[in-house]
């Protein structure tokens, strides 16, 4: 007998013969207001069975994709630098294996073991983030590896010019200053990206993170730290397909928090945005 079992719907393609993989990372361990986004993927998967698989937004099928459904990483308890090495371990093996990656968080803070297993295949990457906040921090209550820090771990390795920042609308005051001294900085709203990134060369390798809570809480109160002054669904979904047919090869949706949003619809949100970011792999 051989029961149905829950793929993201339309993700059925065995691992070898995948072009993409997609995978959990249910890790919420430097949460700094509302922790939850662990239980993200597991809720995403679920909420897309009730998804049509055909995008009329791009008039394209994520059936028409070769993806597989890796399930969600396995990762310890309670020490930050062993989560993010396993995390990195696992996602360098995808990429090493030729697949481009999904993956969905968690907090924001795995986008760093993920971004390190990126950059080490693709050195020349550029990185586009959409979020309401900087994630600049040097530090986060004393410590470095937080989700408030992201954004800056990975300036350590990745040059100002190719760091990309959209819809941002909090933050330190020194975070801002530092973001639009030294970073493609376009914070409040996200009306120029379709355009600014439409104009990307071709051939670059790009990684796009998208923090969920740059949508505007009322049309996602299910995340962590909710920010007012956000976007819509529609313009996040313009913004995003300036990078169709750019050279995309991974992308991560984070902190998705269901359990804030007894309505259900921040994860079906979520879990929309999936389909429409993974059609940015296809050619
Ligand atoms: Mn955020």
């Amino acid at each position: 007998m051989n029961f149905e079992k829950y793929n993201f719907i339309g993700f059925e393609a065995d691992y070898d013969e995948s072009e993409i993989v997609f995978v959990g990372i249910p890790y919420d361990g430097t949460a700094s207001y509302r922790p939850g986004t662990r239980f993200a993927p597991l809720a995403i998967r679920e909420a897309s069975l009730g998804l049509e698989t055909y995008s009329p937004y791009q008039d394209e099928s994520i059936e028409d994709l070769s993806i597989h459904d890796a399930g969600d990483m396995i990762l310890p308890f309670g020490n930050s630098e062993r989560v993010l090495a396993k995390i990195n371990e696992y996602a360098s093996k995808f990429i090493d294996d030729g697949k481009k990656l999904f993956s969905v968080g968690g907090e924001h803070l795995v986008t760093y073991p993920l971004f390190e297993a990126v950059y080490k295949k693709y050195p020349d990457m550029l990185l586009i983030h959409f979020d309401a906040h900087t994630d600049l921090r040097e530090q986060y209550l004393g410590e470095e590896l937080s989700h408030a820090s992201v954004i800056r771990l990975i300036n350590r390795t990745l040059p100002n010019k190719s760091i990309y920042q959209f819809g941002i609308r909090s933050g330190e005051k020194v975070e801002f200053e530092y973001g639009k001294n030294n970073l493609n900085f376009y914070p409040f709203h996200v009306n120029d990206a379709n355009k600014v990134l439409s104009e990307l060369p071709n051939d670059v390798p790009i990684y796009l993170t998208v923090d969920i809570d740059v949508l505007d809480p009322s049309v996602l109160p299910g995340t962590g730290t909710p920010e007012p002054g956000g976007v819509t669904f529609l313009e996040l979904l313009v913004a995003i397909k300036g990078l169709k047919n750019k050279n995309v090869v991974a992308i991560d949706l984070v902190e998705l928090s269901p359990h804030y949003d007894q309505s259900g619809v921040s994860t079906i949100t979520a879990s929309k945005l999936v389909r429409e970011m993974i059609l940015l792999f296809s050619k």
